[in-house]
């Protein structure tokens, strides 16, 4: 194979940044159905991975909805309090920046409440190696063959250039 160090190299990268892309996930949350009254938000999320830098969307129409993020006390109670974030565009993209729990309920009337608005999901840290709990076992087919390929590729290209 007669390729160039810098033809190499620059596989190499293309192939990087193509790994980092595949791995950052958006979701729709909802997929189709969007954020809408009596859907199943624990199914939906159930056996999904977020993982930091994975975005989710809420979808719904503006003034029907909203999505307020709120802690797992106010989950558990439907209730909101002044300090929460509330969002009501419509197509509330919200990038997930930090590992950890995250609630996201409806504010309006009793949506959270009777018509199940809600939404808790575990976003993973990034960079962690496959941690031996359930949901970390079921992250491991999307995260890691980019990231195994990438490194092979990076291998590759040290040991012939
Ligand atoms: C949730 O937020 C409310 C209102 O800000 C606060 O009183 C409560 O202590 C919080 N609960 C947790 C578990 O952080
Ligand atoms: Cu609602």
């Amino acid at each position: 194979m007669a390729t160039s160090p810098r033809l190499n190299l620059v596989f190499m990268a293309t192939f990087l940044v193509l790994a980092t892309s595949i791995s950052a996930k958006e979701y729709i949350v909802g997929d189709e159905n969007g954020w809408t009254l009596d859907f199943d938000y624990q199914t939906w999320a159930k056996d999904k991975v977020f993982v930091v830098g994975d975005t989710l969307v809420f979808n719904y129409p503006a003034s029907v909805h909203t999505v307020v993020k709120v802690n797992g006390t106010e989950f558990q109670q439907c209730s909101t309090s002044a300090s929460n974030g509330i969002m009501t565009s419509g197509h509330d993209v919200i990038p997930l920046q930090t590992p950890g729990r995250k609630w996201y309920i409806c504010g309006v009337g009793k949506h959270c409440e009777s018509r199940n608005m809600k939404l808790v999901i575990t976003v993973l840290p990034q960079t962690s190696a496959p941690a031996p709990s359930p949901i970390a076992t079921s992250t491991s087919p999307k995260l890691a063959v980019p990231t195994i390929y990438g490194f092979v590729v990076a291998l590759f290209a040290l040991i012939f250039v």
